[in-house]
C-alpha cells in the first residue's frame, strides 16, 4: 500500500489515556515493532496531512523528506520502499496516535522537546532538519522586523510547539498580539489568507511550504528573525531500542552516505570500493545492518531507494526545488552547517 491512507484519527490531545491503553492491551513491548511490522508487512508511518517538501499525498504514493524517510525504513527492512503506509495526522492528533500503537514512527516535522520525551514517554532517535519559528507577513504590511507587529493579529496551529513561542516572542518583547489557533494547518492558512490574521507563523520550513498554497505568494514575504530552535526529526514510542536504533542508523546512514560521497548515482562504485569506511557503510566488512535486526546491505537498500540525506535534501527542499530553502544549518559540518552523524563502525 503506498498511498496515504485515510484512518480515523481521533484528535486527542490526552496522551494518559493513550498509554494506558497502550498498557492495558500489552501488544507493544521491547522488540516488539519490527517483529510487527514484518509481520503486517509495511511501516505505518505518521505524516502530516499535507506539508509541501516534507510530506505531501501524490497520486504514486507520498512525496517530501519525511516520506523519504519513511521509504527509507521500509528499503532498509523490506528491500521495497513502497511497503509504507501513511496515516496523516495533525499536530493535536501526532503524538496520541505513536503511543497508541497505530504507527510505527512519526515522520512529520516534529521537534524533538524534553517534554515530548520525557512526559510523551517518546524518543527522537535524530534530527533531520534544523529549523526555526518565524513570521509569515503581507508584502504590503512593509514591516522588516517582527519588532514591528505589535497589536498583530496571529494565525497559528494548535497542539504545536509554535503557540508557546509566539506568546513567548511577544510577552519578552512587550508586545501585544491576539492569537488565532486552528486544529487543521489547512484552516489557518485560509484563514490568514482570507485577512483573519495579519500573521502567519509556524517554523520556517513550514512558511515556505505554505506560501506556495496562498492565492498570491508573491505578496506575502517571511520575515528575517528567527525565534526558537526546532529541531525536527523522526519520533518513536520509548521501551523499543531495536526500532529506536533501526530510526536513527537509518537517518545516520542517509547523512554517513553524504558524508562519504555514496549516492543513488555512485551506489554501483560504492559497492566495489576499497575504502574501509565505505565498505562498513555498505555492509562489505562488519556485521551492523544483521546486528540491528536488518541485513548485512541495509544501507546499499536505503541509498538505491532514496538516495543520501543531500540528494533527499535538494530534491524536495534545495534551492532548486520548488520550495526553494537555502541549506544554511542544514549542510554536513563539513560544508559550514551542524548536520553530523555519529560514524558506521
Ligand atoms: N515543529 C513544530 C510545528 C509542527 C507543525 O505541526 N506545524 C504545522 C504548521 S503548518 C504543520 O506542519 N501542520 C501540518 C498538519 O497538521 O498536517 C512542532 O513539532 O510542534
Amino acid at each position: 500500500m503506498n498511498y496515504f491512507s485515510r484512518l480515523p484519527v481521533r484528535v486527542c490531545g490526552i496522551a494518559g489515556a493513550a498509554l494506558a491503553m497502550l498498557m492495558l492491551s500489552g501488544s507493544i513491548g521491547a522488540a516488539q515493532t519490527l517483529a510487527a511490522i514484518k509481520q503486517r508487512g509495511v511501516v505505518a508511518c505518521g505524516v502530516s496531512e499535507g506539508i509541501y517538501g516534507f510530506s505531501i499525498e501524490t497520486p504514486t504514493g507520498g512525496a517530501g523528506s519525511d516520506v523519504d524517510l519513511c521509504r527509507a525504513l521500509a528499503a532498509a527492512v523490506f528491500n521495497a520502499p513502497a511497503k509504507v503506509r501513511y496515516v496523516p495526522l495533525n499536530a493535536a492528533a501526532r503524538f496520541a496516535s505513536l503511543q497508541s500503537g497505530a504507527i510505527d514512527v512519526l515522520s512529520r516535522n516534529s521537534t524533538w522537546t524534553m517534554s515530548r520525551e520525557i512526559e510523551l514517554k517518546l524518543v527522537f532517535p535524530a534530527v533531520t532538519y534544523y529549523d526555526g519559528q518565524g513570521f509569515l507577513i503581507r508584502r504590503s504590511r512593509n514591516a522588516t522586523s517582527a519588532l514591528e507587529l505589535d497589536n498583530a493579529k496571529v494565525c497559528v496551529q494548535g497542539g504545536t510547539t509554535t503557540e508557546l513561542n509566539l506568546s513567548d516572542f511577544f510577552r519578552t518583547n512587550n508586545l501585544k498580539f491576539e492569537r488565532l489557533a486552528f486544529t487543521a494547518a489547512a484552516d489557518a492558512v485560509k484563514a490568514y489568507d482570507a485577512g483573519r490574521c495579519d500573521v502567519f507563523t509556524s517554523d520556517v520550513s513550514q512558511l515556505y511550504a505554505e506560501r506556495l498554497a496562498l492565492a498570491t505568494p508573491d505578496d506575502h514575504v517571511i520575515l528575517p528573525d528567527i525565534i526558537s530552535k526546532e529541531p525536527l526529526g523522526p519520533a518513536v514510542r520509548q521501551g523499543d531500542e531495536q526500532w529506536a536504533n533501526i530510526v536513527k542508523w537509518t537517518a545516520f546512514a542517509l547523512i554517513n552516505a553524504e558524508e562519504l560521497g555514496v549516492s543513488a548515482k555512485s551506489i554501483d562504485q560504492a559497492v566495489r570500493s576499497d575504502k574501509p569506511e565505505i565498505r562498513r557503510l555498505i555492509g562489505a566488512e562488519g556485521n551492523f545492518g544483521d546486528q540491528a535486526g536488518l541485513t548485512k546491505d541495509w544501507v546499499v537498500r536505503i541509498i538505491r531507494s532514496v538516495g543520501n540525506y543531500g540528494e533527499i535534501f535538494e530534491r524536495n527542499i534545495g534551492v532548486e526545488s520548488k520550495l526553494g530553502i537555502p541549506r544554511g544549518l542544514n549542510h554536513l559540518w563539513t560544508n559550514g552547517g551542524i548536520v553530523y552523524a555519529p560514524p558506521i563502525r
